[in-house]
């Protein structure tokens, strides 16, 4: 079985998949793919790789008894999936076999959530588009575009903290399905938010929040594929204006 991510280090669930790779110890090929270029919109994109015509996408060849390629999108159903099929031993810390239902169900509760809160107020995609957009305009947009999609990240922030704030057993940080290790609940979520702190924002108000994201920041394989969100998110902070309220918007 051989598997190629076709992915950019620049998108979320892009990063989230790629991480998760790496921590099963999994071997992949991997192949950029310009989303913000619009290549995901070519139509050999979507005839050849994945008809969503979105990247994460993973061509998994040969899989386990059979035979051919089959491509997969959408990248909670492809860490699922991963999940299922690794020989490792540690994918089901990441999302429990089928044994445990009811710990899968939390993770998937999670996942849910996660597309419809901090997705979807996500700030990082508006943030690059406006980083090319005059500086004029930026000031201008600030009310219609950059104030909502904050207030929505504050809804999400804010249920994140009252929940990590429930009492635990554990010394150790908690993650957000209770336990030590981290699950897809936790990469998934925390990869969206580390983009806004890339860019210099700083989840004062949260501090519970602030200190789960750190400790899976931390995580070897998590810092190493979000090199080039650092990288971008410095760039973005270095040459941005008061418009981003990097200081007020979550303290
Ligand atoms: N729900 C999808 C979201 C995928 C997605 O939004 N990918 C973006 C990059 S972050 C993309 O490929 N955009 C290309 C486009 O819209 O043309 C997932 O989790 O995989």
């Amino acid at each position: 079985m051989t598997l190629t991510l076709y992915a950019h280090r620049l998108s979320q669930p892009c990063r989230a998949v790629e991480i998760l790779l790496r921590e099963l110890g999994v071997d992949y090929d991997w192949q950029e793919i310009d989303f913000a270029g619009g290549e995901t919109r070519q139509p050999w994109f979507a005839r050849e790789i994945n008809p969503m015509q979105t990247v994460p996408a993973l061509a998994v060849s040969d899989p386990a008894g059979a035979s051919g390629t089959f491509v997969l999108g959408e990248s909670h159903a492809i860490m699922r999936y991963l999940c299922r099929t690794a020989d490792s031993e540690v994918a089901p810390h990441w999302y429990p076999e089928r044994d445990a239902a009811a710990r899968a169900a939390r993770i998937d509760q999670w996942m849910a959530w996660h597309h419809n809160n901090v997705r979807r107020h996500d700030m990082f995609h508006h943030i690059m588009n406006l980083h090319r957009t005059l500086p004029m305009l930026k000031y201008e947009i600030q009310d219609t575009l950059l104030r909502p999609l904050q207030a929505g990240l504050n809804a999400g922030l804010a249920r994140l903290e009252a929940h990590l704030e429930r009492p635990t057993r554990q010394e150790t940080p908690a993650m957000l399905c209770g336990h030590e290790q981290p699950t897809l609940a936790d990469l998934t979520i925390a990869c969206e938010l580390y983009q806004i702190v890339a860019v210099g924002y700083r989840f004062h108000r949260y501090p519970r929040v602030a200190s789960w994201l750190n400790t899976l920041a931390a995580r070897p394989h998590f810092r190493d594929i979000s090199a080039d969100i650092r990288d971008q998110g410095r760039i973005i902070h270095d040459e941005s204006g008061g418009y981003l309220e990097l200081e007020q918007a979550f303290a």
